[in-house]
This record gives structure tokens, C-alpha cells and sequence, in this order.
């Protein structure tokens, strides 16, 4: 459905082991051009990789906020690059027009040029500011706290290894999917329980950390539906590569729809299977640290909120996809699918862990 960026550095991977198996042969040398057939190979696949979807991509931005910095790497971009045509095209005239020729004598030498200096001081100079003033105007624009008054507060709490997110204006806490309207400001209040970590949904905007004992902000206004792939920026820990998210860009009433969804108490399961699980839920570890509203022992918040568990996409902070297989992996081998995750594996039977999942998935 999506490409992680574990797809795609499979795939790098496999285009380098790929090309470290074409080298094996051909040692001594001699080999040359089936190197360069190998890097070009491996060079292809790697820009393969680059053709979209771009789940991760500041360039390709969809919201308010993400346009105006996307807007100024271009600019930044375009001077580089202008930068770049006339200095090597300097340089390339100078290689040309200076080569050595048989009938030429040495060429005159001479110290100073005002002219050129006053110009080579004065443009790279006046480049700056160019790039400056906009640089400077955007931080002031993204740092300020939103001025919209309608917008929507959603409080994140970063967690070694996973993300809560509430709205207070519905009393509505879930983990590690937030959900929001399309075209409306998010006014995103971010606290940490614990360590450093940083917000970062790069089609959304920029990076905030994420900060022990303050609360930093972040707004932006989404400009299209989707799902958009987050993740944690600021090294936090054994499973801080793991500690994805997901933000559920809605039309306003699809998003008014999960709110009213996912305000009821977790419904009760339908399925025999789903009846044990939640029984096997009830009675054992889980409920120490979970909770599922409508299930009245689990009431703890060191995990993430499990109360419509069957309606998120992912499991364990955006790593797996969600369903019966993946639920009982997650269950069965939490420290082997995210190495260090705050949850002990649980002793089940293979049919208690089915159980277990089938449970989590009906709650939708
Ligand atoms: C010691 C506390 C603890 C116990 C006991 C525990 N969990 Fe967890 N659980 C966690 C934590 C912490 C996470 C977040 C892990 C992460 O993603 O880094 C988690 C994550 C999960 C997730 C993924 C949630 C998400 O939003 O992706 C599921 C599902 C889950 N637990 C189910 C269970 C079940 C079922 C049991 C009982 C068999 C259980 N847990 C027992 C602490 C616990
Ligand atoms: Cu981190």
C-alpha cells in the first residue's frame, strides 16, 4: 500500500550487495567495464527507488507550512545553481582558453585587479543577503505560534518508543495514527515523558524537538487528503528508528465520523475466537499497562490507548501492518519485531495469541 523507508533501503541494499556479488570474479583488474555496468546498474536502481510515492519527502509538500519551506529551498536551490553555472563555467572557459599550446610563450603574469575583487567580494555578498532576508522572514513566520483561532489543538506526547496524541476540545486520546481535517490549522502541542525526540512529518513540515519538561508547538494547515508518514528525528534510544508514525489527513466529516467512532467504549467482540481473546486480555499482563475503554480493568496508560486497536493501520509505532498474522508476531516476538519496545513478550499458546488478536482487530 505504502513504501516504508525500509522498502527502500532493502532496496539500495540489495542493489549494492548485488553489486559486490558482480565484483567477486573479476579480481586483478581487467574487469573495468563490468564494474562500471554494476555501478551504473546499482546507481539506476538506487534513482528506481527515487519514482515515487514519496511518503517522506519535504519536496513534495501538502500543507501550508511545508509549501513556504519547500518555497525556500527553491530559492536557496536556484541561486546555488546559478552559483554553480557561472563558476564552472569559469572554470571550463579558463581550461579552454588557457591550454597549453605548443607555440605559446609563458603567459604574462599580474597581481591585483580592483575590479575583479571588489566584484567577487561584493556578489557573493549580496547573494547572502538575498537568501537571508527570506531565510530569516520564514523562521519568524513558522516559529510564531498560529494566530487562527479555529484551529484544532492536538497534544502529542512523545514516549521511548511510540506517540500519543489527544484533542482536547473532544476529551479523545489515541497513539501513533493522528487524525485531522483537511484545511483547517492544527495547532500540534508537543510534551516528552521522558527523553529528547523530535516531530517530523516532512510533507507536513518542518522538524520541532521534542523537549523533557516544555512544551513546543507546531501548526500547519494540510492542503490534501492522505495518509503521511512521521517520524521521530532526535535520536531517543535503542528502538528511536522504529518510532514511526502516521498522520490521517480527512475530509472534515470523514474526520467528524472517526471522532463520534472512536468517543464509544471499544465495542464488544462478535466471533468466538474474539469473545476468548478478550477474556485472555482481560485476565492476564496486557491489562496492567493498556487501556481499553469498556473493558474496566484496563484502565493504565504506560502503553499505547488500545480502544479501537482494529481500525489503526499499523502496529507498534508504524512498523507492521495491521492484522492477525502481524498481531501475533508482535505479541509473540515483540523484542525480536522492535528491539528495546517497553513491552515484555507474553507466555500464550498460539491459539491464545490468535485469540488475542482477533480481539484487537474486532475492536474497530
Ligand atoms: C509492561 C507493559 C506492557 C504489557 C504488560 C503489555 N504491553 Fe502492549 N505495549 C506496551 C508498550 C510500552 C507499547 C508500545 C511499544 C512501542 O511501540 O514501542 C505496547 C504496544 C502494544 C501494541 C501496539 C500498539 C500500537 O499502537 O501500535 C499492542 C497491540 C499491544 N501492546 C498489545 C498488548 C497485549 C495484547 C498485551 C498482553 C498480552 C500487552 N500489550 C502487554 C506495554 C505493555
Ligand atoms: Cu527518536
Amino acid at each position: 500500500m505504502y513504501r516504508t523507508p525500509t522498502d527502500i533501503s532493502n532496496r539500495a541494499l540489495a542493489a549494492l550487495t548485488g553489486l559486490a556479488a558482480r565484483r567477486a570474479p573479476v579480481s586483478g583488474g581487467g574487469g573495468s567495464c563490468v564494474e562500471i555496468a554494476a555501478v551504473v546498474a546499482a546507481l539506476a536502481a538506487g534513482l528506481g527507488a527515487c519514482g515515487g510515492p514519496y511518503p517522506q519527502s519535504a519536496v513534495h509538500p501538502a500543507s501550508d507550512m511545508a509549501v513556504k519551506l519547500d518555497d525556500l529551498f527553491d530559492q536557496i536551490l536556484w541561486w546555488a545553481a546559478g552559483v554553480f553555472v557561472v563558476v564552472q563555467g569559469i572554470l571550463f572557459y579558463t581550461l579552454f582558453r588557457f591550454r597549453e599550446k605548443q607555440a605559446r610563450r609563458r603567459p604574462r603574469e599580474f597581481h591585483g585587479h580592483t575590479l575583479l575583487e571588489i566584484g567577487w567580494t561584493l556578489v557573493p555578498a549580496l547573494i547572502l543577503v538575498a537568501i537571508a532576508v527570506p531565510t530569516i522572514r520564514v523562521i519568524f513566520e513558522v516559529d510564531r505560534p498560529t494566530t487562527d483561532e479555529n484551529a484544532l489543538v492536538v497534544e502529542v506526547e512523545a514516549r521511548r518508543w511510540w506517540w500519543e496524541f489527544s484533542y482536547p476540545e473532544y476529551d479523545l486520546v489515541t497513539a501513533n495514527e493522528m487524525h485531522i481535517p483537511v484545511g483547517r490549522t492544527i495547532d500540534v502541542r508537543m510534551r516528552s515523558a521522558d527523553v529528547l525526540h523530535s516531530f517530523w512529518v516532512p510533507r507536513l513540515g518542518g522538524k520541532r524537538d521534542v523537549v523533557p519538561g516544555r512544551e513546543n508547538h507546531i501548526w500547519f494547515k494540510a492542503d490534501s487528503t492522505g495518509v503521511f508518514l512521521g517520524q521521530c528525528a532526535e535520536f531517543c534510544g535503542v528502538a528511536h528508528a522504529l518510532m514511526g508514525f502516521r498522520v490521517i489527513v480527512q475530509d472534515p466529516s470523514e474526520f467528524q465520523e472517526w471522532v463520534g467512532a472512536s468517543l464509544l467504549d471499544a465495542p464488544r467482540p462478535t466471533s468466538a475466537d474474539g469473545r476468548a481473546g478478550a477474556g485472555v486480555f482481560a485476565t492476564s499482563a496486557c491489562v496492567g499497562c493498556h487501556t481499553v475503554r469498556g473493558v474496566a480493568t484496563a484502565q493504565q496508560g504506560f502503553g499505547p490507548d488500545l480502544t479501537h486497536f482494529g481500525s489503526r493501520l499499523t502496529i507498534g509505532a508504524g512498523i507492521l501492518e495491521n492484522n492477525v498474522d502481524n498481531l501475533v508476531t508482535w505479541l509473540d516476538s515483540t523484542q525480536h519485531v522492535k528491539p528495546g519496545a517497553l513491552m515484555p513478550e507474553v507466555e500464550m499458546s498460539e491459539e491464545q495469541l490468535r485469540q488475542l488478536a482477533r480481539f484487537l482487530l474486532e475492536m474497530r
